[in-house]
């Protein structure tokens, strides 16, 4: 049985995925209603909006009344809180339901373990955790958001196979190959933020732009507390996007630029979520990408890594003095993929 109920979560998963870019801060999250007798889906849903209907309210609804004895598959747990909408634990509970398939417990502290309690408390059968390591994929920007009050942080960096970010006379420009870079553009298009230091502003004066058709440009965050830019670079172009400087300096900056002050990067991310700014991608020099590993701020990191060898240059990272073999940052559920002669390494930092 597990195994349909496997194939079911990733439809789940699928249905999941159509809230991307609508739902946040909420999570993704998608609702099959399945005849276990007849095997077939009687119904689906998701949740399409910040707002709007719960995933489960929206399959339920689907069904048109088809629901006694049926069994749903959710993605996360149904909640069993007042929120903008009533309980879905509830209106499950209500509709007759015989079984719960779920994908993974609500992190929610107003849910957390609530809904699958109230269910069981009501005689439906609740299978849990399946294809848990999925679901918290899909929604782990949802899980940072509710547990930390803070934005999920990915760095992506670009490097030789000695990784050396540039050569010694500061030179970057392709270390990686087409294949990488395109990629890159899809995983900007996947974040919310981007952020850069001025270090790199001064050196690239990239644009920091997605340049997929219609694919929006994320919200640029440029880190510049020591007021080293002005306003004439490229990521201050005035193009739609949101923009916010973190300068502690009393400067006056165009109106298309918000400022934040800088006194650490916890209370910086805190102000940045406070901002509805959910998930950020960092594409840095050695400087940033060193303090914000120092801090452990990262969750994620994407590192490309190209067929060459500098031998001499900046590092991607350098933490001078502070780590060693016993006290080192550490990934999980590491994944490797090919781009022709380059590789990307992606893992999550082990908290
Ligand atoms: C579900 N199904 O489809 C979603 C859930 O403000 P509300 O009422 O929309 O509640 C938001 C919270 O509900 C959110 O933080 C998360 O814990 C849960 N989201 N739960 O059963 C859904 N989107
Ligand atoms: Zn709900």
């Amino acid at each position: 049985m597990n195994k349909i109920y496997e194939k079911l979560m990733r439809k789940c998963i699928s249905l999941a995925k159509h809230g991307k870019g609508k739902v946040e801060p909420n999570p993704c999250v998608g609702a099959i209603v399945y005849d276990e007798k007849k095997e077939e889906i009687i119904s689906t849903g998701y949740h399409k909006g910040f707002g709007k209907p719960h995933a489960e309210v929206e399959a339920i609804k689907n069904t048109k009344g088809n629901t006694k004895g049926k069994t749903i598959i959710v993605n996360l747990e149904p909640c069993s809180h007042f929120g903008k909408t009533p309980p879905c634990a509830d209106l499950i509970i209500k509709s007759g339901f015989k079984k719960v398939i779920v994908g993974m417990i609500d992190p929610n502290p107003l849910v957390q373990g609530k809904g699958i309690k109230k269910l069981k408390e009501a005689g439906i059968e609740v299978a849990e955790n399946i294809l848990e390591k999925d679901c918290r994929e899909l929604n782990k920007v949802f899980i940072k958001n509710i547990l930390y009050k803070k934005p999920y942080v990915m760095l992506k960096t670009a490097t030789t196979l000695d990784s050396k970010i540039t050569d010694e006379n500061q030179n970057s420009k392709w270390i990686t190959n087409e294949l990488s870079r395109s990629c890159v553009q899809k995983l900007r298009s996947s974040y919310q933020a981007i952020m850069t230091g001025s270090g790199t502003i001064i050196k690239d004066n990239p644009q920091m732009n997605v340049r997929i058709k219609n694919k929006k440009s994320p919200v640029r965050i440029i880190f510049d507390p020591h007021n080293k830019l002005n306003f004439n670079y490229n990521v201050f172009k005035n193009d739609g996007v949101r923009i916010i400087l973190v300068n502690n300096s009393n400067i006056k900056t165009p109106e298309n630029v918000e400022k934040i002050e800088f006194s650490n990067f916890d209370s910086l991310f805190r102000e940045l979520y406070k901002r509805n700014i959910f998930s950020i991608m960092v594409e840095a020099g050695t400087g940033l990408n060193s303090m914000l590993l120092k801090e452990r701020e990262i969750d994620e990191i994407n590192q490309f890594i190209s067929n060459k060898i500098f031998g001499s240059g900046k590092p991607f990272v350098d933490i001078q003095n502070k780590f060693n073999i016993d006290y080192c940052i550490e990934l999980k559920d590491m994944k490797i993929e090919q781009f022709e002669d380059n590789f990307l390494i992606n893992g999550k930092i082990i908290k």
